[in-house]
């Protein structure tokens, strides 16, 4: 079930929060005694530099599928830690990830460290707005590497409602040869019974990645009986073709950036696992090699502005699913719901 830290840091008393959230995230996730180290390491730098110089921010520790992921049946996964906040950013990125910098005289072990030590690292500030850091560690180094990766690499941000253990929202992605599948999963209502409606579906999109999306929509639809059920969204990129398929039911929220606009895929009506529609309808597009598409649960806004800018648009695709919650969340619209957000990217030739 898709367990989440949602650790507030507001004061230096949450960074040992923070380090516990990582130290339960990474036994849950299998990683050794030096691993561990290095996840609690990264947990109290970004925790620190939330209260040192933003004012405070939103840790958040889950595990996640590979941003890259190797052909295979039974996800390797990771945990993840973005530090999200609405501070006054960072002026010089690479500065600030060069060893030694500080702007505080802080004994920490600085961001260069945790880029060094972690799996992936990426660092995306704006001045004026905040910034997203985001790391990940598995229990193995290496199990992806940007030469071997297909053109597409996808990444997420799960957030429960009122900081619940568990999210009814989940994501996963699978390679099955050139076909890269997305999928989220927003279980009814919230709390443990509507995740485990969407681990089902999880679960099931990892033996039926093979399949076309309209397929593993009515496999994941016979894995939910008996459960609540859920609103479902699977997106297919063919890399060989250049194709797109999509099909969702229920109210999961799409887009797709082509050039540079965006469009809304539209799901059908219906609750997978509860009544599903008789035909299950493939939408079927091109996807350009710089396309984005962009997953979420009604946790989100339905009025959310996309990212428009290149640093963002070619940033992790977990930073980009960061920066549109931060982004579309507001005092005046409380968040009612879990919210969950997915990104489908280009792979980048060359990476930070
Ligand atoms: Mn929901």
């Amino acid at each position: 079930m898709p367990r989440v830290w949602d650790v507030p840091v507001h004061d230096s008393t949450r960074v040992r929060d923070a380090r516990v959230a990582a130290e339960r995230a990474a036994a849950l996730a299998g990683l050794d005694a030096k691993r561990t180290a290095a996840l609690s390491l990264v947990a109290t730098e970004l925790a620190t530099n939330l209260v040192k110089h933003a004012g405070g921010g939103q840790l958040l520790v889950e595990l996640v599928p590979p941003a890259l992921p190797a052909d295979a049946a039974v996800p390797a996964r990771l945990v993840q830690i973005a530090a999200i906040d609405h501070g006054p950013g960072i002026a010089d990125v690479s500065a600030a990830l060069s060893d030694g910098f500080s702007t505080t005289r802080s004994l920490g072990a600085g961001l260069g460290t945790c880029r060094r030590v972690a799996d992936d690292f990426a660092l995306h500030s704006v001045p004026g707005r905040g910034t997203v850091a985001l790391a990940r560690i598995g229990a193995a180094a290496g199990t992806a590497r940007a030469e071997d990766a297909a053109a597409v690499r996808a990444g997420g941000i799960n957030v429960p409602f009122a900081r619940a253990e568990y999210s009814g929202d989940a994501w996963t992605w699978v390679r099955a040869g050139d076909r890269a599948t997305l999928m989220l999963a927003d279980g009814l209502g919230h709390g443990p019974e509507a995740a485990r409606a969407s681990s089902a579906a999880v679960e099931e999109l990892h033996r039926s990645a093979h399949l076309s999306p309209a397929d593993c929509l009515g496999r994941v639809d016979s894995a939910l009986r008996g459960t609540r059920g859920a609103a479902v969204a699977v997106a297919q990129v063919d890399t060989a073709a250049g194709t797109l398929r999509f099909a969702g039911v229920g109210n999961i929220g799409a887009r797709l950036r082509t050039g540079d606009a965006w469009r809304s895929l539209l799901s059908r009506p219906g609750i997978i696992g509860v009544h599903r529609p008789g035909t299950l309808r493939e939408e079927r597009m091109p996807w350009a090699a710089d396309g984005t598409l962009i997953l979420h649960s009604d946790g989100l806004p339905s009025r959310w502005t996309p990212p428009a800018e290149t640093a963002m648009l070619t940033a992790d695709p977990a930073v980009v699913a960061a920066g549109v919650i931060r982004d579309a969340g507001s005092a005046a619209r409380p968040v009612r719901d879990d919210t969950a957000v997915a990104v489908l990217a280009p792979t980048l030739p060359e990476r930070p």
